[in-house]
């Protein structure tokens, strides 16, 4: 907090391939420091998915390309477990370490100069939140922010890390203006055609392994192409798989660009797939998390993670 106070032109960074947690506190964070006068920049390497840039400012979150000759005094990551997970907008830090790392992810390597992560934070919004409220008060822009972060990493309030705190927290913010039905309705009302036809591919590939505890399915590059989407189309599908009667485990795997498989991992209640992710150097959660794989296809990668998956179910 006294490091953020001391700052005067701020980079926020948030993962590649974000989320709405990712965008919730970028935005988030680049709006509380520029009204307490501070110079803030948000930076993801993907930019916001289209279907979220309706809830934001234009001028919040910019990719690294735009940023390239830009000059900072402080930079600070967040909802990143690791250098690479900002994908391009490493770059950015011109080989130091980020000032100021906020996070919520258990497997959170401490890449900071200061290193602020809470695990049992169901959102890094809500660690944005916390910040936000000990600053002043919080008006509906910013509302709208942090509810998208906190009801997307909560599965609109129905993951196990959703608890009383984090409902009074989002009471809070719908009596300051925001709405959760603009945010159900970016995140969840904004299927393509084209994506419905993939997810009916996923779904014909579904396996089940471990007497049922298991299950996994997969979206091939070939698939992709053939339905002409982007891997952005597949997120979401892996809880298709979960929601399986009897499954403890699932797995999605996706191949993107062909020679990189995405590896994501579910579990319903107990089996903590954060440890299978750092196993094969991704990370996460307990029951959400991910990888990604240097392999030839999505065959090799499943070769490679099912069998410890079923072992992680032993
Ligand atoms: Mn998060």
């Amino acid at each position: 907090m006294d490091r953020l106070g001391s700052a005067q032109r701020v980079l926020v960074i948030g993962h590649a391939s974000p989320d709405g947690d990712a965008i919730g506190s970028v935005a988030g964070l680049v709006l509380i420091l520029r009204r307490r006068g501070k110079q803030a920049i948000g930076c993801i390497a993907d930019g916001v998915p289209w279907f979220y840039r309706p809830l934001l400012e234009k001028d919040l979150i910019h990719t690294p390309q735009i940023l390239g000759e830009s000059r900072f005094d402080t930079v600070v990551t967040v909802d990143s477990s690791d250098l690479a997970r900002l994908g391009d907008a490493q770059a950015l830090l011109g080989g130091d370490p980020p000032d100021i790392v906020l996070d919520h992810h258990q497997t959170n390597q401490g890449f900071g100069r200061l290193n602020y992560c809470d695990p049992h934070s169901p959102a890094t919004a809500l660690i944005v939140y916390e910040i936000a409220q000990a600053l002043g008060p919080i008006d509906e822009e910013l509302a709208q922010i942090l509810l998208l972060g906190i009801a997307t990493d909560t599965g609109f309030f129905k993951y196990g890390n959703t608890d009383h705190r984090v409902l009074e927290v989002a009471t809070e913010l719908v009596k300051r203006g925001a709405s959760l039905q603009r945010i159900a309705s970016a995140a969840l009302e904004n299927k393509t055609l084209n994506g419905l036809k993939l997810l009916a591919r996923m779904l014909a590939t579904v396996t089940l392994a471990a007497d049922g505890k298991l299950a996994y399915g997969w979206v091939s590059a070939t698939m992709l192409a053939e339905t002409g989407c982007t891997e952005q189309e597949a997120e979401g599908f892996v809880g298709e798989v979960r929601a399986l009667h009897g499954v403890e485990v699932a797995l999605l795997f996706v191949e993107s660009p062909p020679g990189e498989v995405h590896v994501s991992f579910r579990s319903k209640s107990h089996v903590d797939v954060s440890e299978i992710a750092v196993e094969l150097g991704g990370g996460g959660h307990p029951r959400a998390a991910g990888g990604l794989l240097k392999v030839p296809g999505v065959r090799e990668a499943i070769q490679k993670v099912v069998p410890i998956a079923i072992r992680a179910l032993q």
